[in-house]
């Protein structure tokens, strides 16, 4: 049967296990779910496609828990419903979570989806619904969850014209022309999808684009979108352009201390929260790759972010102020900019403004240290913004599973109160006490049928919304239950497909920037390798600047000898990479110009070690291929085919990285390639 991937992670296919499908049958086909809120139609709306295509079996619904086997509603949507005896586990759902528990009534068994709101309820749906497509039991289930992060946020770089910045998967899905009348079916799917995965914040604009959005016109269609997000629990955040006063105001300035300037933005917010009563705020990009700013005003972010913050406050809006910042003005290691602007604010800005921090000092690199912001500004709610859209990572033609490069960061330790502060607690407020704690992902959503382009990219979506919710799962966990409801739940197609998701970020830094190497893609466009490439027009645009190969070595000395940059680490973190014998291999040239002769832990010098990550790095994409192969018989045909092309490209373009990376690096180090790693290629 072809499949086109449109339905993503919620295909809710016949169980194809007959045990468990009778099991199913016996314990959910009649339903208690009473209430008319929207989000609770939604839930009703999800749980009759679901179950009807899980067990190919119309769902009754009842109008008394008397007759139903599955109870779902909150204690307000029904006073049968609040006679349960669940309280206690009740409140540690909180306002957005939910308990799915087995349980008897007057003798006979039931399931009751409860939660203390409507959306809870929601979510509690789409998790129950999880648990069937992922084929686990659900005969004495005890569920209690609750979201460790409050916002859990969808970036897009999406343009009003329809083209998405860094987008690899067709055009914006947002179809303005259409707007506000037109409502296309793939808004409520999307809100779905999200819904399902606990998102509840989406940003529709590009952090770069202009005014526009924020003109009469344009507020009505996003209105529009507001509406068909609400009963999913999502809320539509905007990017506030900083010099939006000048550009459709006609004011003469956008100084933040600016009493008319500050007049118009909290009536331009006033005016937002008339069409859309539950608007979520702003995300702001402010002096960087040129952009506007309080700083072309002489004022700080701080007197930025607060002036939006002031505005929104009464509404309960947020401002999202980017900590992706670096000036047009090459300082001498772009990396050091970010924490030397934000790291004396700390405590300078209004509780209801958060610093997204990209995950890396750097940008979405396949791999990179965790940013030294994490740790360094106690006083200051910090959100995590992760990139889904795989601009350095082989756009939407690379199979990677980015799950493991996200937790790779969130178990990083900061030592900001000493062992253990990991960056997942800074970001659960844990650590500080923070009360606004958030995540967020730069969509890799598109118009494609399939949404992301390759298939695997829903993965990267999926993994977002679970960790958000919950950072200690782990990528096998999540692998695992994406597989399942994706692609089906047989052993072998679990294990295997498992098997090269969890191997597949490895697989990239091999072939692409193993040992530290980063920012050695092609200009601009940041495809392929171009290691050599040194015509830009700033320096820290050219890869010479990062990798800066010589005669000697290889590598970017960030230590107290070169930038300095580690010292906005603490100083146990910095100690740790100082040191180049306990600096783990896998940052080495990212802190140290490292000798071709150097020796590494596994014997070889740095020349061959690197060499042979490269080989390894090729040599993974062949294996994932293999894998791959296998399963033909037990994937759709449409898309085994899709995923087999594109490993297949996948596997030329390593072997592109690798070639061309190490050709180059040749020139520098006049070594040979160990023979031995020289094997026939495939292609
Ligand atoms: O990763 C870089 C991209 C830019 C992007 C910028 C940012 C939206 O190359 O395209 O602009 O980061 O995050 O602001």
């Amino acid at each position: 049967k072809a499949d086109d991937g449109y339905r993503l992670w919620l295909r809710y296919e016949l169980v194809n296990n007959s045990t468990l499908l009778s099991n199913y049958r016996n314990a959910v086909t009649s339903v208690y779910l009473p209430g008319t809120s929207p989000s609770l139609l939604a839930a009703k709306d999800e749980l009759q496609m679901g179950l009807e295509g899980l067990l190919g079996k119309k769902v009754s619904f009842q109008n008394t828990l008397a007759n139903a086997q599955l109870v779902v509603g909150t204690p307000a949507s029904s006073s049968q419903i609040a006679a349960l005896p669940l309280s206690n586990q009740l409140s540690k759902a909180g306002d957005e979570g939910f308990v799915i528990v087995s349980t008897t009534r007057s003798q006979k068994k039931i399931i009751a989806i409860a939660a203390n709101t409507d959306i809870g309820v929601l979510y509690g749906v789409f998790h129950f619904l999880r648990l069937m497509q992922t084929q686990q039991n659900i005969q004495h289930l005890a569920v209690t969850s609750a979201p460790k992060t409050k916002y859990r946020l969808i970036d897009h770089w999406d343009n009003l014209n329809r083209t998405v910045e860094r987008g690899y998967a067709g055009f914006s899905i947002w179809n303005w022309h259409t707007l506000p009348r037109y409502i296309d079916q793939r808004y409520i799917d999307y809100a779905r999808a999200n819904a399902s995965i606990g998102i509840n914040g989406v940003v529709v604009t590009n952090v770069n684009a202009n005014a526009l959005i924020l003109t009469k016109e344009y507020l009505e269609k996003v209105a529009a979108l507001a509406n068909v997000f609400r009963p999913y629990g999502i809320k539509i955040y905007l990017t506030g352009r900083f010099s939006a006063p000048i550009e459709i105001g006609k004011l003469k300035t956008a100084d933040p201390l600016n009493a008319e300037v500050r007049q118009w933005w909290k009536n331009k917010i006033d005016e937002i929260y008339t069409n859309i009563p539950d608007f979520g705020g702003f995300l702001i990009k402010a002096n960087s790759e040129g952009q506007p700013g309080p700083q072309d005003y002489k004022r700080t972010h701080a007197d930025g972010a607060n002036m939006f913050a002031e505005a929104l406050a009464p509404h309960k809006g947020i401002v999202m102020w980017r900590a992706f910042v670096y000036s047009n003005e090459s300082p001498e290691d772009r990396l050091k900019q970010a924490y030397a602007e934000f790291k004396p604010l700390d405590g300078k800005f209004n509780n209801n403004v958060a610093i997204q921090v990209k995950n890396g000092p750097l940008d979405f690199q396949p791999r990179e240290p965790f940013s030294p912001l994490f740790g360094a500004m106690p006083k200051t709610p910090l959100f995590i913004e992760y990139q889904l859209t795989q601009e350095y990572l082989g756009f939407s033609t690379h199979l990677v599973f980015m799950a493991p490069l996200f937790k790779e960061v969130l178990n990083a330790d900061t030592y900001e109160k000493g062992k253990g502060s990991t960056v997942a607690k800074v970001l659960d407020g844990s650590l500080d006490g923070q009360a606004l704690t958030g995540m967020a992902g730069v969509a890799n959503i598109g118009n494609d049928i399939n949404w992301t382009g390759h298939p695997f990219g829903q993965a990267n979506w999926y993994t977002l919304g679970r960790l958000a919710w919950d950072h200690q799962l782990s990528s096998a966990q999540i692998a695992n239950e994406w597989v399942r409801q994706t692609f089906g739940n047989s052993k072998p197609l679990v294990d295997t497909v498992e098997k090269m998701m969890l191997s597949s970020r490895e697989a990239m830094v091999n072939y692409m920037t193993p040992l530290g190497l980063h920012h050695i893609m092609g200009y601009g466009h940041h495809y392929g390798p171009a290691p050599w490439f040194d015509k830009a027009s700033r320096a820290d645009w050219n890869p010479v600047y990062f990798h800066k190969a010589d005669s000697i070595g290889i590598g970017f000395d960030r230590t107290a000898n070169g930038t300095n940059y580690l010292s906005q680490y603490a100083p146990e973190v910095r100690k740790q990479f100082e040191d180049i014998n306990t600096c783990p291999e896998e940052y080495l040239l990212w802190f140290h110009h490292v000798s071709w002769k150097h020796t590494m832990k596994s014997g070889r010098n740095l020349w061959e070690e690197l060499c042979y990550r490269y080989y390894a790095g090729v040599d993974s994409v062949r294996v994932m291929q293999k894998e791959w192969n296998s399963l033909e018989k037990l994937v759709d045909k449409q898309r085994f085919n899709q995923v087999k092309m594109l490993l297949a490209v996948q596997e030329k373009e390593a072997v592109w990285w690798r070639n061309s990376c190490l050709l180059y690096f040749q020139t520098f180090s006049k070594m040979p390639i160990p023979p031995s790693y020289e094997k026939p290629d495939q292609t």
